[in-house]
């Protein structure tokens, strides 16, 4: 089957490149759907991207991924470690979901250590930084 794949970056994502390198590196948003884009290219799979600052946007976009995407690269932001909504929509769909976190979340403040979306995923990618997506490409790729 054709693999096709939708990138969706949640909250506060689109802030990437603009504050807080130390943590989240210093690449723009814009960038990082490039670099996705082209390495999936490379690898003759189509790449969409987008991003949401809120949580039903995703879940629509989750919802409507049905039968137009066969895989789901999903760093949810803030909503990772709150969305039970999210995680709904996840088991609705049978794209396979890979979850990025460019941070390590276990070795930040104890709310960030809980994902919701973990268990419903294939697989996370945790504080890999950017080249955390082109791990969950590479995974994709390869299955
Ligand atoms: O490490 C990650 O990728 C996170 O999903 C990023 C979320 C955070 O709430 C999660 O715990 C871990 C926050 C994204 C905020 O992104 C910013 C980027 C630049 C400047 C400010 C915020």
């Amino acid at each position: 089957m054709t693999k096709s794949i939708l990138l969706i970056n949640g909250p506060n994502l689109n802030l990437l490149g603009t504050r807080e390198p130390e943590t989240y590196g210093s690449q723009t948003l814009q960038d990082v759907e490039a670099l996705c884009r082209e390495h999936a290219q490379s690898k003759g799979i189509e790449l969409t991207a987008i991003q949401s600052n809120h949580e039903g946007e995703i879940v629509e976009a989750v919802q409507n991924s049905k039968g137009v995407y066969t895989h789901l690269i999903m760093n949810p932001g803030a909503y990772t470690h709150t969305s039970i909504a999210i995680r709904d929509a996840i088991t609705g769909v049978d794209a396979k979901v890979y979850e990025v976190h460019i941070s390590n979340i276990h070795e930040r403040e104890a709310f960030r250590h809980h994902s919701y979306i973990e268990d419903v995923a294939q697989a996370s990618f945790v504080g890999l930084g950017v080249p955390g997506y082109i791990a969950a490409i590479d995974a994709i790729a390869a299955a």
